[in-house]
């Protein structure tokens, strides 16, 4: 129909990339940074690939302008980053430090100057060591801790940044944090999940209110979740339930109380055996269920779900990092299948049909609501060539694919309102180490050179004109 016409998008679209702290910044051991989670457990002989850590990772925290100059020259207009907890707290308790401060003020400034607009991430997955120590996100505490961190962020950038969101995907926080173990803090123990689960949202809540007690009238608050487009393997009722299952555990359990206010009922039956939710007090669900102003969403492969097929050995292949340890508490069995795609360096299937049905089901949920595809990108062997080039058309597939599919949610009446590219970098990528590359930006771990791919040329053409080519 309209194959040869270019897709062209809203004018006021935001096109970004984002970033977060752990994965680029480096400089672990500086200006009052104490250890996070991350620190700790990359540390850990056998958890991250190769033993890789972020030690030094991009070494933005001292390239930071340079690193504008590159999003300046490829044209962005956003750039969502996320702060170090325990640079800016570094017990996650009492004052701040002003150094770690001034880090990012300074950032939001250069980003300002260059007319790029901030976003920040409150959390994005690196809770300071100490937190961890008296408990972690299943101690209730650790949750106003984050208020009061939320508090001292808002304070120091709330005149410069506009645009924030308080959580990066709880699911991977307390499912893989707490499940399977195959993220920070590495614990696998089933009713912790649901605990961090639900102290998450509480932090959410909390930090909100925190947030809004401090920031101008006009900032714009949300939360950056992954929900699962989860799929039943086939159309059977034993399938469509395991898919059901795996959506509360994936989706709902953050998506339900943060949008309308309560848990699930299936969800709380699910997990019966694991757990009685006695750790949900009164109040939590309507402390938990504050207005906002945006929801960051976060597309990368969808998830197909059946119950137990008995063909020897159930592999859990869900997408999610190979554990022996489950994170879908209460719902073990269920077993995961790969779609018929091609698949990134991840071994994620290719299929931007996800990203439609994700926008278009929040879309219906919550109408009122402008959502922010916060991160979408695509992992490959990228290498450069003898002329120092990089030359990545898969990477350029794949975003050509999923702004495709916004655009055409955008045409559906969805509100979309910006996209943020993961990454801008290639950098540390969790327990993969530097083993995936996800960067428009290539990076050379030993000389920490950047060089643009041909993807980021490409981008830079779709972000200045605000149209996909034909
Ligand atoms: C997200 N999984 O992480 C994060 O927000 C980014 O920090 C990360 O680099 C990016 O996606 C690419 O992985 C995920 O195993 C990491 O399901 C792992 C999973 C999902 C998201």
């Amino acid at each position: 129909m309209t194959e040869n016409q270019p897709l062209v998008f809203p004018p006021d679209f935001l096109w970004g990339s984002a970033t977060a702290a752990y994965q680029i910044e480096g400089a672990a051991r500086e200006d009052g940074r104490t250890p996070s989670i991350w620190d700790t457990f990359s540390r850990t002989p056998g958890k991250v690939h190769a033993g890789d850590t972020g030690d030094v990772a991009c070494d933005h925290y001292h390239r930071w302008q340079e690193d504008i100059g590159l999003m300046a020259e490829l044209g962005l207009r956003a750039y969502r980053f996320s702060v170090s907890w325990s640079r800016v707290q570094p017990t996650g308790r009492g004052p701040a430090v002003q150094r770690g401060l001034d880090f990012y003020r300074a950032l939001a400034d250069g980003l300002l100057e260059r007319g790029i607009t901030p976003a920040i991430t409150l959390y994005h997955w690196d809770l300071p060591q100490d937190l961890e120590d008296a408990g972690g996100w299943p101690e209730r505490e650790t949750a106003e801790r984050f208020a009061e961190y939320a508090h001292i962020v808002g304070e120091a950038l709330g005149d410069r940044v506009s645009m924030w969101a308080t959580l990066n995907e709880p699911f991977c926080s307390a499912f893989l944090g707490y499940g399977s173990g195959v993220h920070a803090p590495g614990r696998h123990e089933s009713e912790s999940v649901l605990k961090a689960s639900h102290h998450l949202n509480l932090a959410h809540g909390l930090g909100v209110q925190a947030l809004r007690s401090v920031l101008p009238r006009n900032a714009e608050v949300g939360v950056t979740l992954n929900p699962g487009v989860v799929r039943p393997h086939t159309d059977s009722e034993a399938d469509r339930d395991a898919a059901r299952r795996i959506d509360a555990l994936h989706t709902r359990i953050f998506s339900d109380p943060m949008l309308h206010g309560s848990y699930p009922d299936d969800l709380r039956q699910d997990t019966a055996r694991v757990s009685d939710w006695s750790f949900v007090r009164a109040g939590d669900e309507a402390t938990i269920h504050q207005p906002l102003d945006y929801l960051g969403l976060n597309y990368y492969t969808p998830t197909i779900a059946s119950a137990p097929t008995g063909d020897g050995p159930a592999a859990r292949n869900d997408g999610h990092g190979i554990s022996e340890h489950s994170p879908w508490v209460g719902s073990e069995n269920v077993e995961f299948h790969l779609a018929n795609n091609d698949l990134t360096d991840m071994g994620w299937a290719i299929d931007p049909t996800g990203l439609v049905e994700l926008l278009q089901r929040f879309h219906r949920e919550v109408p009122q609501l402008p959502l922010f595809v916060t991160e979408n990108g695509a992992a490959f062997e990228d290498k450069m060539d003898a002329s120092g080039a990089v030359h990545d058309p898969d990477r350029i597939a794949y975003l050509n694919g999923h702004l495709g599919a916004i655009h055409q949610a955008i045409e559906q009446g969805v509100d979309v309102r910006g996209y943020f590219l993961w990454s801008l970098l290639d950098n540390f990528e969790w327990a993969y180490g530097y083993s995936k590359r996800f960067g428009v930006v290539h990076v050379d771990f030993d000389t920490l050179q950047r060089t643009p791919k041909s993807s980021a040329r490409w981008y830079a053409e779709v972000a200045g004109s605000g149209q996909l080519p034909a």
